[in-house]
């Protein structure tokens, strides 16, 4: 099976993003063949300091590399270094109904966040992000909950255009883990832990120090109760905590309610912190590493762009003849 999935240098990236999309990507690269970008253009669409942009995109690089994707199994990308990305996202345009875009919740949410921004870029996100997929025959996208709708419309355009244009197009399927699909922000446990959440407080960087990790742990809203039991219905904030720490440890959540049973919250979230700590370690050393070693992490992705370029170039001039357009 072909595999994509990318992240957007929009913010620092968490263990939501973590959880939910890389930690899979991971198991998927044992066993296929696997693609994954930094896609930067998407992150052009909320207001940004081009000055810090180029700094995040390598950051997002660092964290592919020490979750433990293996640049010598995987191709690992920048998006805006294939140009096909962009182009494609304009043909795709042309079988994309204005009606769906308008309905995307993610457009929706963030044109409310950005009044002042609401941008046609914003709008058209879901047609770039179908052209990331479709370019390389995906089979399989490895995301969180919240890009299921953004999945949906993928298989919508393909289908359009295969309708129109002939059998070009693998239809793509989504992976969304039973567990995880959706991390909750610390402090408001009842809205999704997002990147460009104003609130550093609200999630957990895969790059924080420890200092860190403890106070943002440790200040995580929860309820009044003192029962330490998963009911994200009644206590979102506790069964959010639950759950991170459950993925972390790779223990079922009702082996953690027996373990912590007795316990206060406070004795927990010191326990969820330490294993945060130790868990995460990985990506402030490989930071480290790079930071003194930066010719390596631009030679992975020269070669990631090499190899992505020549599966692009080719299906580029499929989609175009299928359309008529001169090649
Ligand atoms: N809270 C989350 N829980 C589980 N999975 C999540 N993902 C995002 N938030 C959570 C998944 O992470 C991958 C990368 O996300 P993205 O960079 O494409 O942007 P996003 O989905 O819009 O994520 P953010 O963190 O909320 O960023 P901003 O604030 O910039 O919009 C995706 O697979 C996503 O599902």
């Amino acid at each position: 099976m072909r595999v994509f999935s990318g992240i957007q240098p929009s913010g620092k990236i968490h263990i939501g993003n973590y959880l939910g999309s890389l930690m899979q990507w991971v198991s998927f690269q044992e066993k296929n063949e696997c693609i994954f970008s930094v896609v930067d253009l998407h992150s052009l669409t909320v207001p940004y300091n081009p000055s810090l942009l180029e700094e995040k995109i390598f950051e997002k690089v660092i964290a592919y590399l020490a979750a433990g994707i293996n640049p010598k199994k995987s191709i690992i990308f920048i998006q805006s270094q294939v140009k096909e990305h962009a182009e494609l996202n304009w043909l795709l345009s042309v079988v994309t109904p204005v009606s769906e875009l308008k309905r995307m919740t993610q457009y929706k949410e963030k044109a409310k966040k950005y009044p002042k921004n609401i941008n046609a870029g914003l709008l058209n996100y879901p047609i770039l992000m179908a052209a990331d997929i479709l370019l390389y025959d995906t089979d399989v996208v490895p995301v969180g909950e919240d890009q299921a709708q953004h999945l949906e419309m993928t298989r919508l355009i393909a289908r359009n255009f295969n309708k129109r244009f002939g059998n070009v197009f693998k239809i793509p399927k989504a992976f969304i883990p039973k567990t995880g699909e959706k991390i909750m922000s610390l402090t408001e446990p009842t809205k999704k832990m997002s990147k460009s959440d104003k609130n550093p407080k609200s999630y957990i960087t895969l790059f924080d120090s420890p200092e860190e990790i403890k106070k943002k742990i440790m200040s995580a809203q929860t309820d009044s109760g003192l029962k330490i039991e998963y009911n994200p219905k009644l206590k979102p904030g506790i069964s959010n905590l639950l759950t991170i720490y459950s993925l972390f440890s790779e223990t079922p959540i009702n082996r953690l309610e027996k373990k912590f049973e007795g316990k206060n919250y406070k004795f927990f979230k010191e326990n969820l912190a330490d294993l945060l700590i130790e868990k995460l370690a990985i990506f402030r050393e490989e930071k480290k590493k790079f930071k003194k070693d930066g010719g390596s992490l631009k030679r992975i992705l020269d070669e990631g762009r090499k190899k992505a370029q020549v599966i692009a170039f080719k299906k580029m001039k499929k989609i175009k003849k299928s359309m008529g357009l001169t090649i």
